[in-house]
């Protein structure tokens, strides 16, 4: 039996960070997050791009462009939805879950899925703490994770 599990480093590899700027008392320190989890894998700052949209809707339009102009190794998705403060949470939350899945099934890109869905500011900032208990970081990683895994199957002639 062989097992493909592998975290690191990424130097080398390339990523873009998608972050909706609605909630950005929240998605700045997911932002923060993500950027420090991709230092820590040994991703370099050249390497990175933030790409800012304006709510959680527009994160898999934004990610589907970046990963169609093949520069991407992975897409990170930020963004932060409050049900009491969203009429639609419901609506959105599953669209950008939706968009997610087919934008990174249909490029073959690995996109996180780093979207609070939350009951109120509170919860969403317990989410958002330093270190690795921030869903940017775990988001980042989870992405870097995948990035490795295509990058090892494609160097066995996968067409990953
Ligand atoms: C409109 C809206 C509302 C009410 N709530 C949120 C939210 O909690 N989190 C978020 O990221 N975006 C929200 N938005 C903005 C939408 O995602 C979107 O940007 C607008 O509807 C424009 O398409």
């Amino acid at each position: 039996m062989r097992i493909i599990d592998v975290t690191g480093p990424a130097s080398g590899l390339s990523f873009a960070v998608v972050v909706a700027k609605y909630n950005d008392f929240v998605t700045d320190r997911l932002q923060k997050g993500a950027l420090e989890a991709l230092a820590h894998h040994g991703v370099r700052a050249d390497d990175i791009t933030v790409i800012r949209v304006p709510g959680a809707f527009e994160i898999p339009t934004a990610a589907r462009l970046a990963a169609q102009t093949h520069r991407f190794d992975g897409v990170i998705c930020l963004g932060c939805l409050i049900r009491g403060a969203t009429p639609h949470f419901e609506y959105i939350s599953s669209a950008v879950a939706h968009g997610l899945t087919v934008a990174s099934g249909d490029t073959g890109v690995p996109m996180a899925f780093g979207v609070l869905t939350v009951n109120s500011a509170e919860e969403a900032l317990e989410r958002a703490v330093d270190g690795t208990g921030n869903k940017g970081w775990e988001a980042a990683t989870a992405t870097v994770e995948m990035a490795l895994i295509k990058a090892t199957l494609a160097s066995e002639g996968v067409d990953a």
